[in-house]
């Protein structure tokens, strides 16, 4: 057994308040332990990580003629996270793992294996791939000691763009990520946009024990969404990175985190986006914040102006936990802030880039006929449990009322249509709604009608509110899943199955 830190004593604080107050009025409780002021640097409570080295980038594999075939090894490692030296859980032997870059049409052949000491799988988040057999299927598991051989073809009008890969197996798939299993997937686009530089960014949060060890959490940071006390970009807590006055780069951001939202700011730095997720905009949208719900990415265009300035994560307020009255401090839970990294811009001006070409629009489904209108409910609600005042039975995490099987289909859809979802949240917490394979184009969020084309993989619920997306199912039939991306939701049960036939 680890021994038990400051935090960890906080919680079990916090436990027993919670268990002497809640026959009387229901559960209450205090997260403020893992709630404590954001520090600088990217860390969150806990001791202070090394800083200000310059950012590295994971090892990249490129396809060549049309094909990318590599082994992806999960299994512990040693690796330095924040500075610190961790036991983490990696592929490849690196946190993050390797960045897979595609062109549309590509096949992508993966052997996975698995060493770890509990069962794995593959998840390839936003592709636009076949669900079935060796494709992006989340219903198979890879056991400890075994491997898989995944197989994804790209379609050739794929969509270019910010991808990324994780576990799937429903149960253990935060804290498998949480651990340090995920990776960056490129698709190229046809025609190069000229930068000087293209840096892939993975922002992930941890929280490590005083071994270095991965820290278990607690069935209530479970329930909240779990953030780490670490918040690393591709593993490293506020680094720099350097450019020159003028200099023009690509910044792939990818939020990795099993529950934080990144509220993105680079304050004397103009920055463009040239889109997020699958989604991509015929011109470069002229932006000074971002908000990447778990799962999303962001693909951003950075010009460079002398200068110092920090990529910052702001507090982001993502609601409450129903029912419960909260002690302590603030709102709770909120994302917390942090430094992501310092952009250090000095020098000699770099040569002025090459215009940037308009990209053709996407195709509106706005204007499609619909084959059908479903409600998809996302909702929170006491479990048996709760009632006895244990802490065991937790909350339940339900779509339209059930909790996730993989034995049961909750949504059939027929091949070839388009339909039209509205996602309601009946919960006082947002929930960021994740589909596979298909991807979802906005049409109103929270009342508030979309303007240009705005294709999701990940759509923000707000707390309380709803969202209506619509969806495009003429291409790969077959099962899949469709999710909260506060990954311990899903893992609670906050998932339904889907299949086109
Ligand atoms: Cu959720």
């Amino acid at each position: 057994m680890r021994p038990i830190s400051r935090r960890d004593a906080l919680i079990a604080g916090g436990l027993g308040t919670a268990a002497t107050v809640a026959g009387a009025a229901g559960l209450w409780w205090s997260l403020t332990s893992a709630r404590e002021p954001a520090g600088v640097g990217g860390v969150v409570g806990g001791a202070a990580p090394v800083q200000g080295a310059e950012l590295r980038g994971p090892a990249e594999l490129r396809s060549t003629d049309g094909r990318l075939e590599l082994t992806l090894g999960a299994a512990p490692g040693r690796v330095e996270l924040g500075g610190r030296q961790a036991r983490a859980l990696c592929y490849n032997g690196t946190v993050p793992g390797p960045t897979l870059r595609l062109r549309p049409g590509d096949e992508l052949n993966v052997r996975l294996e698995n060493g770890l000491n509990e069962p794995t799988n593959l998840h390839v988040h936003g592709l636009h791939v076949s669900p079935q057999t060796d494709g992006d299927n989340v219903f198979r598991a890879v056991l400890p000691g075994q491997g898989f051989d995944y197989r994804y073809r790209l379609p050739p009008d794929h969509p270019p763009g910010v991808y990324w890969y994780h576990p799937h197996h429903h149960g253990m798939v935060a804290d498998q990520i949480f651990a340090g299993l995920f990776g960056a997937i490129i698709v190229e686009d046809p025609d190069a946009i000229p930068v000087s530089t293209e840096r892939v960014l993975l922002v992930s949060d941890t929280t490590l024990d005083s071994a270095g060890n991965i820290a278990a959490v607690s069935p209530m940071e479970r329930m909240a969404g779990r953030e780490g006390e670490l918040l690393l970009l591709n593993g490293q807590s506020n680094p720099v990175l350097t450019a020159q006055p003028g200099a023009r780069e690509r910044w792939r951001i990818i939020n990795t985190c099993v529950a934080r939202y990144l509220r993105l700011r680079l304050d004397g730095q103009q920055l463009q986006l040239l889109g997020m997720d699958s989604g991509r905009s015929p011109e470069p949208e002229t932006v000074d914040e971002l908000l990447l719900a778990p799962g999303n990415r962001a693909d951003l265009l950075v010009t460079a102006t002398a200068g110092e300035a920090v990529l910052q994560a702001l507090p982001y307020d993502r609601g409450a936990m129903p029912g419960m009255m909260m002690m302590g401090q603030g709102p709770f839970p909120v994302s917390g802030a942090g430094a992501l990294a310092t952009f250090r811009v000095s020098g000699a001006s770099a040569t002025p880039p090459g215009a940037v070409t308009s990209r053709t629009a996407q195709e509106d489904l706005r204007t499609a006929a619909v084959a059908a209108r479903r409600q998809v409910v996302l909702s929170m609600g006491a479990g048996q449990g709760m009632r006895g005042g244990g802490m065991a039975g937790m909350m339940r995490f339900t779509i339209n009322g059930r909790e996730y099987s993989d034995a049961r289909t909750d949504t059939t859809v027929a091949a070839g249509t388009v339909e039209e979802w509205t996602l309601v949240n009946t919960s006082p917490m947002d929930h960021p709604f994740h589909l596979h394979v298909w991807p979802m184009q906005l049409i109103n969020d929270n009342g508030r009608a979309a303007g240009p084309v705005v294709m999701r993989d990940v759509v923000n619920v707000r707390a309380n509110g709803r969202a209506t997306v619509r969806i495009a199912f003429r291409d790969f039939s077959g099962r899949s899943v469709y999710h909260c991306h506060i990954l311990d939701h899903e893992d609670l049960g906050m998932m339904s199955v889907i299949e086109v036939r």
